[in-house]
């Protein structure tokens, strides 16, 4: 029996006669030879087949493999330093799976709206797979150290009766008996009744907002990591942010060189983001921008120009604390010391990769909470199970939100969040 195997594998198997199932990606000939690349998902291997070892039959087919044919191939696994990977396979059979039809991606330049209404074959290609695989190891990671950091995973309902960001960028649909339910804007909410029950728990899952900027830098449906804590201030998020966003970083590193290398990725870039981030508050980010002859209105929330001009300061993310509270959403917790400002934290990815975390300390104190609801003109009845929290042993808590695309982008020095996703909702865009 030939032993199946994948390309990622294929080291182990020098001199040794295994099966490979995959796709044709390219192929060119040269006399009596043809050289095929496959992959098979896991990466590729260039399989050369020669006329005098195959049968005629196995010899005349590869003249008719088209690009993305998929095919089952035999061969014996030889070390190669030329080729990509590092080894190639002598092909001894192949047996066609199916013959593809004339495949629509070609190495030529292609478009982003072409490419985009291809996105399901688009993702067979290399940088994409770059991509997506670094989203994947991403992910892991989080899980990883949030887990060993002792937080639970504590799923989040996506059908909601409330608004957690705001109701302007709601997706609103029909619930039954005249009912309305609104896609989640956030996790929060439900993570801070999950802490209240498990002490630290996080959420990771789709999130939602009807948000008609057409940026590179927002989609209508993006994952975000929430991490949320009983008996933790701004303080102590602010250590987690900077372990978590650098574990997340190290472990791409060390686990996605390839990868990296791929998308023309510089590790230098990613190598200095270590504990500790720099920490400025708001008005020390307005001074940093009026030294670079930016005048910025206090009370107003940064743009894109005044978070890159920030973060192009910094090696390594920059956390910006202590917002005017008139900008922020209504259940962040006010500064005792300066009640016009909250407890808070954006943080800007190096680069100019913009803001991948925002969180904050929750306001905890019932009567207040009451206050803000009202002043954001929040009607209370969705809220009042929010507002339990509040009644039943409340302690001070916090947490964040990490946009898992936005993270991805910077990671990756990839200029657009649609390619960080594998199929990308945005604004004028919801197909494939
Ligand atoms: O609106 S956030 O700043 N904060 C929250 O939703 C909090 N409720 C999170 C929390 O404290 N648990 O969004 C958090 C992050 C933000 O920093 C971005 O990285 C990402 O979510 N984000 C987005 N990514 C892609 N597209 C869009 N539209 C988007 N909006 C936020």
């Amino acid at each position: 029996m030939v032993q199946t195997t994948t390309v990622d594998t294929i080291g182990q198997f020098v001199d040794q006669t295994v099966t490979i199932r995959g796709w044709l990606y390219s192929k060119r000939s040269s006399g009596k030879v043809r050289f095929l690349l496959i992959r098979d998902g896991t990466g590729t291997i260039q399989a050369v087949v020669v006329k005098n070892e195959v049968s005629p039959a196995t010899f005349a087919l590869t003249d008719t493999l088209t690009q993305e044919s998929s095919l089952v191939t035999t061969g014996t696994v030889h070390v190669d330093a030329r080729s990509p990977g590092g080894h190639e396979l002598q092909v001894s059979d192949i047996t066609v799976v199916q013959i593809a039809e004339d495949y629509p991606i070609t190495p030529k330049e292609h478009g982003p709206a072409f490419l985009l209404d291809h996105r399901h074959l688009w993702l067979r290609s290399a940088k994409q797979h770059a991509i997506l695989r670094i989203r994947s190891q991403v992910i892991e990671a989080a899980r990883e150290y949030l887990n060993r950091e002792g937080f639970i995973l504590f799923d989040a309902p996506i059908l909601t009766p409330a608004a957690c960001e705001g109701t302007t960028t709601l997706f609103e649909t029909d619930y039954f008996y005249d009912e309305k339910a609104y896609l989640s804007q956030s996790g929060q909410l439900y993570a801070e009744a999950g802490a209240m029950a498990f002490g630290k728990v996080y959420t990771l899952g789709p999130t939602f907002r009807a948000e008609k900027s057409k940026t590179r830098r927002h989609l209508t449906e993006f994952w975000m990591l929430e991490p949320e804590a009983a008996f933790a201030e701004l303080e102590d998020i602010l250590s987690l942010a900077e372990q978590l966003v650098s574990h997340l970083v190290r472990s791409v590193l060390t686990h996605k060189s390839e990868e990296l290398k791929v998308l023309g990725r510089e590790r230098s870039k990613l190598e200095s983001v270590l504990p500790p981030f720099p920490r400025i508050t708001y008005d020390e980010a307005l001074d940093l921008l009026r030294q670079n002859s930016i005048d910025h209105e206090w009370g107003e929330d940064f743009g894109t120009t005044e978070d890159t001009l920030i973060s192009e300061q910094f090696d390594r993310p920059v956390m910006i604390t202590h917002y005017p509270l008139q900008t922020k959403a209504f259940y962040m917790k006010s500064d005792p010391d300066r009640p016009d400002l909250a407890l808070c934290v954006d943080v800007l990815a190096p680069e100019g990769y913009g803001e991948i975390i925002g969180g904050s300390q929750r306001e905890d104190d019932y009567n207040k909470l009451l206050e803000r609801l009202a002043q954001h003109d929040l009607p209370r009845e969705p809220f009042e199970w929010y507002l339990d929290l509040r009644r039943y042993g409340s302690v001070p808590h916090s947490g964040f939100g990490l946009g898992i695309e936005r993270t991805v982008a910077w990671i990756c020095g990839i200029q657009h969040l649609r390619e960080a996703i594998p199929f990308p909702r945005m604004l004028q865009r919801i197909y494939p």
